[in-house]
């Protein structure tokens, strides 16, 4: 597990953010190949169910023991395993699968992308930035930064932690004085019920605001598809889901127009791809989530969302620019607001060895 420190705090509804810390998987199998994973979550245990400190418990104590019965080249058998005898715990999951998949590919000599879905439609992503120090001013001095250098040209919000009219108000500023040459999106993160939902998407759908991203409690599916049908503004569906089951619900009861699609969340890049097969037959827009992780999650991320035929929402793909230190040997590059998905073997990334020992939590 590895404590990476913030460029600046990231204020959330649930949590503001000084550090990340995110437990890397490192495996072995017989013929010497060696896969790497991660698993990450956001604020301690205040996002979700999972903590740093319970993904690695999860995987030291009930998932390896499984991996030493299995032939680690398998990995749809391996996943069957692990999934027949540990319930939930989707973060452990993805970072152990993560790592069987960049095992396969280096095996084959192929990205993970071509293993998961018969390889990419598309060599860069779009990659949203998140605005969270808290402050209107400083938030758009950030973006006007992020447009000027040609780095992002989506912003999302994160609100929910103060009144929605001061809220909002802020939002406006921020779209206001952006114009058209940035899309503004608000992320909830489950803070609102319904009556401040109503009110709240109408006053952002009025000030130019694109996407509303998880105004309500993740398991409120009919409070979701109320809101879904009563406002012009998309709702983003991401607290809601957690794997192919989960998604089909809120499919169904039309409680979202976008998926917020996160690997860790969904279980891995397979169950991922399955989640983005839901929303594509269901006619759901799609967007490339993020849990925050730093190189390796995010390549990961990248491998599945370069195969979805259609991604009309982008990707948040940032989490390694959040960190001010870096852990692969390689770092990531973004490029004109895109970042370019990594070509090699495998994940196509590598980790710094020395970083891993300046930030190991002892
Ligand atoms: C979330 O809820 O989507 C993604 C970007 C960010 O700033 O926080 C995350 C979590
Ligand atoms: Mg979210």
């Amino acid at each position: 597990m590895l404590d990476l420190p913030t460029i600046r705090p990231h204020v959330l509804s649930m949590a503001t953010m000084y550090q990340q810390s995110i437990v890397l998987f490192r495996l072995r199998s017989d013929d010497g190949v060696e896969g790497i994973g991660e698993g990450t979550t956001i604020g301690g245990m205040s996002y979700g169910p999972e903590s740093p400190e319970s993904i690695r418990l999860a995987i030291e104590t009930y998932i390896v023991p499984l991996l030493r019965l299995c032939d680690l080249s398998r990995v749809a058998e391996t996943m069957l395993l692990i999934e027949k005898h540990v319930v939930g715990n989707t973060i452990a999951k993805c970072a152990v699968e993560t790592a069987l998949l960049d095992a396969a590919g280096k095996r084959i000599g192929l990205p993970v992308s071509d293993l998961i879905s018969g390889g990419r439609v598309r060599s860069t992503l779009p990659v949203a930035w998140t605005l969270a120090s808290g402050d209107t001013k400083l938030d758009i001095a950030e973006a006007e930064a992020m447009l000027e250098a040609r780095r992002h040209r989506i912003f999302k919000l994160k609100i929910g932690k103060r009144d929605f009219r001061e809220d909002i108000a802020h939002v406006a500023s921020i779209k206001k004085a952006l114009g058209a040459q940035a899309s503004v999106r608000v992320d909830v993160n489950q803070a609102w019920d319904e009556t401040t939902a109503d009110q709240g998407m109408a006053m952002l759908a009025d000030a130019g605001v694109d996407l509303v991203e998880q105004p309500v409690a993740g398991h409120d599916h009919a409070v979701m598809s109320r809101l879904s049908a009563r406002h012009r503004i998309p709702l983003m569906a991401d607290e809601a889901l957690h794997g192919p089951a989960s998604a089909f619900a809120v499919a169904a009861t039309a409680g979202a127009r976008v998926f917020a699609l996160k690997i860790a969340q969904s279980g891995g890049l397979r169950a991922g791809r399955d989640v983005a097969g839901v929303a594509m037959a269901a006619g759901i827009g799609l967007y490339g989530g993020t849990m925050l992780e730093a190189g390796v999650g995010t390549a990961a991320s990248a491998q599945l969302f370069a195969t979805l035929p259609s991604l009309a929402w982008g990707t948040e793909l940032f989490g390694p620019l959040l960190l001010s230190e870096e852990i692969l040997e390689e770092p990531l590059v973004y490029r004109d607001f895109e970042l370019i998905v990594p070509n090699g073997p495998g994940l196509g990334v590598s980790l710094d060895e020395r970083q891993l020992d300046r930030f190991r939590r002892v």
